[in-house]
């Protein structure tokens, strides 16, 4: 079965790690695992900020953090950069408003995954006829980690979409932790995916124990 399958990449977005070199405190590859072993579902690897890598050293690190999602069966999602997932034969990319049109990459990628960041009704309304799986709302709440990030909305948006009728996979982000992950999830969101929360953790793999353990729990309450 693809990993389009809604109800699968539903599953897939509930504990959503991103994460590049300039966001870990120690080895990337180290993070990764812990994150794994703490009980992530999905892994974007996004490249970006101060001191990101570029060019081979940018190809090298995804591709050891991809056979580490391989070796765990993990799906691997690259952030933006639609020609090393084409190159890695990645799982799927994730693309914003400034990067190629949905469209576009839907030809290049085929059946691979793509999730586009939304921020209005509108835009919303433009990626799911080009043909995403899924969206990363946000920022939910305030982050630093974002240089560009626009003003924190909260969960309006999901609610709206959700309001609508929209049933496409969601994904909250920025500033969620184990403590608010739950507000995210009850105004519709399937998943979240977080940085900070699990990058930044003293412990990576308790970080992600206890994202895992506010969205499990919630899904308990509604079935
Ligand atoms: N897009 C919107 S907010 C954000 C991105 C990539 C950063 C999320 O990072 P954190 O550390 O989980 O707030
Ligand atoms: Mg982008």
């Amino acid at each position: 079965m693809t990993m389009r399958n809604n109800e699968r990449l539903r599953d897939l977005l509930k504990v959503y790690f991103i994460m590049g070199s300039p966001n870990c405190m120690e080895d990337p590859v180290q993070v990764l695992k812990d994150a794994i072993e703490g009980g992530i579902t999905l892994f974007q690897f996004r490249e970006k900020g101060a001191g990101a890598f570029t060019g081979d050293k940018k190809a090298v690190l995804a591709k050891e953090l991809q056979n580490i999602c391989q070796e765990y069966h993990i799906p691997f999602i690259v952030n933006d950069d639609i020609e090393l997932a084409i190159a890695l034969n990645a799982d799927g990319v994730h693309i914003g408003q400034e990067d190629e049109s949905v469209e576009e990459v839907r030809r290049k990628l085929g059946d691979k995954i793509i999730g586009v960041s939304v921020h209005s009704y509108e835009e919303a309304m433009a990626a799911l006829a080009g043909g995403a799986d899924y969206f990363g709302i946000g920022p939910i709440f305030p982050t630093a980690t974002k240089e560009d990030a626009k003003p924190s909305n909260g969960t309006k948006l999901i609610e709206e979409l959700r309001d609508h009728g929209v049933s496409i996979p969601i994904v909250g982000i920025g500033g969620i932790s184990a403590a608010n992950a739950e507000t995210v999830i009850q105004a519709g969101a399937d998943g979240v995916s977080v940085i900070t929360a699990i990058s930044h953790a003293t412990s990576v793999r308790e970080a992600a124990k206890a994202l895992r353990k506010s969205v499990f729990k919630d899904e308990k309450l509604l079935f």
